[in-house]
């Protein structure tokens, strides 16, 4: 696609794909946010987070949705505020949080972690408070000094919004700028002219009460008699008519505009998640290639937690491991196949390992910058 097709193709999606409400709001407190960081000389990173939905009716009942609970996100910000970076946190609404998730439900429930003592007097256990002080200082210190702005998205279109306006807003930056975009993001959407406007119906009760106008399923399937037999189709048991067919369009992809217009001197850093070990590090390579962006974290579903590879212009593919049991297989490190995946969680956060090394290419990618300025 040539550079004005792109720039066709995203005037097109956002002219018709509505922002979320909360845009302008947002975009307020992200440029007071900047403003503040930018004046007290501390670098800025926008961290996505989580997983966007696709709602297949615009009063939405049903959408559909990925894994991403945003760990990554949530643990790779932590990191990034004590490596001194303020951090934007545009995140799904209701998934992780940086220092909260410690204690999410599915994890230390909070209340586990409690005690009442004999006037009646809620304090934490002595045994946890060791480990909740650390994080609780923690947030309090991004608390205090204001480092960490938390702006929540549902939708795919939300999303690309947020994520246009923060990063044009980022652009002045220049160099110091990060972008580190860890959010799984949608593929296919639903585009707004075949969005049903109500809840999507399973009987024809719409089209019956009201023949003639348009039906609420979508897209519109032909009424069919139930017993109807369809030759045309993989698997007659059930009628057309008594099923949903989604017909998904591809989402633009917009890490083009983001290199080249929306913040084109900041570092870019982007993941790419895939479950078959045989093409991951192609893709991430591929996606460097056609972005012209800075890094590309590739990571498994299946080894996430374990094992990622950055692939970056000029460089050896470099896997970053933590330390696991047994070590790590033959003398190459080899990646992990996904049923070689250690059950559980490692005792070490991968993010430990991978910010910092993020922000040393960061580091790198200022001084480059500063000197082809001069
Ligand atoms: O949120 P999480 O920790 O469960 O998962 C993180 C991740 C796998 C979504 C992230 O590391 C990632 O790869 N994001 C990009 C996904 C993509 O290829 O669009």
């Amino acid at each position: 696609m040539s550079a004005a097709e792109s720039l066709q193709a995203e005037d097109v999606y956002f002219s018709t794909n509505p922002p979320p409400k909360q845009l302008a709001a947002h975009t307020a407190l992200a440029e007071a946010f900047i403003t503040q960081h930018v004046a007290a000389n501390r670098r800025v990173v926008l961290v996505t987070s989580g997983g966007t939905t696709v709602p297949l009716e615009k009063n939405t009942v049903r959408f559909i949705d990925n894994f991403s609970a945003g760990t990554r996100g949530a643990t790779s910000a932590e990191y990034f505020l004590s490596a001194g970076y303020a951090v934007i946190f545009l995140h799904r609404q209701f998934s992780l949080l940086p220092y909260s998730r410690h204690y999410s439900h599915s994890t230390d429930c909070l209340l586990d972690l409690l005690s009442e003592d004999a006037e009646g007097r809620v304090a934490v256990r002595p045994e946890d408070s060791d480990r909740i002080l650390d994080v609780l200082r923690k947030y309090q210190s991004a608390r205090r000094d204001n480092t960490l702005l938390l702006l929540p998205f549902v939708t795919i279109g939300d999303y690309l919004h947020e994520l246009r306006a923060v990063a044009r807003l980022m652009a002045p930056l220049g160099s110091s700028g990060l972008l580190y975009l860890a959010a799984a993001v949608s593929d296919f959407f639903v585009p707004p002219e075949r969005l049903s406007e109500h809840k999507i119906q399973s009987t024809n009760i719409v089209e019956k009460l009201y023949p003639g106008e348009k039906g609420s399923k979508t897209p519109s399937p032909p009424i069919e008699d139930e017993e109807t037999f369809d030759n045309f189709d993989a698997s007659p048991r059930v009628p057309r008519s008594k099923r949903l067919i989604i017909d998904l369009d591809p989402v633009p992809k917009f890490l083009k505009s983001l290199v080249e217009g929306w913040a084109p001197l900041g570092m870019i850093v982007s993941f790419k998640l895939e479950t078959d070990p045989r093409i991951l590090v192609h893709k991430a390579r591929y996606s460097l290639e056609r972005y012209q962006h800075h890094l590309v974290v590739g990571n498994l579903l299946s080894t996430r937690k374990w094992e990622v590879v950055f692939v970056a212009p000029g460089r050896q593919d470099q896997w970053l491991r933590v330390p696991r049991h047994g070590g790590w297989g033959d003398a190459e490190g080899r990646p992990l196949r996904p049923d070689e995946a250690p059950e559980g969680d490692p005792e070490e956060e991968i993010e430990a390992l991978i910010i910092p090394a993020v922000a040393q290419l960061h580091d790198a990618h200022i001084v480059k910058s500063n000197s082809e300025k001069k």
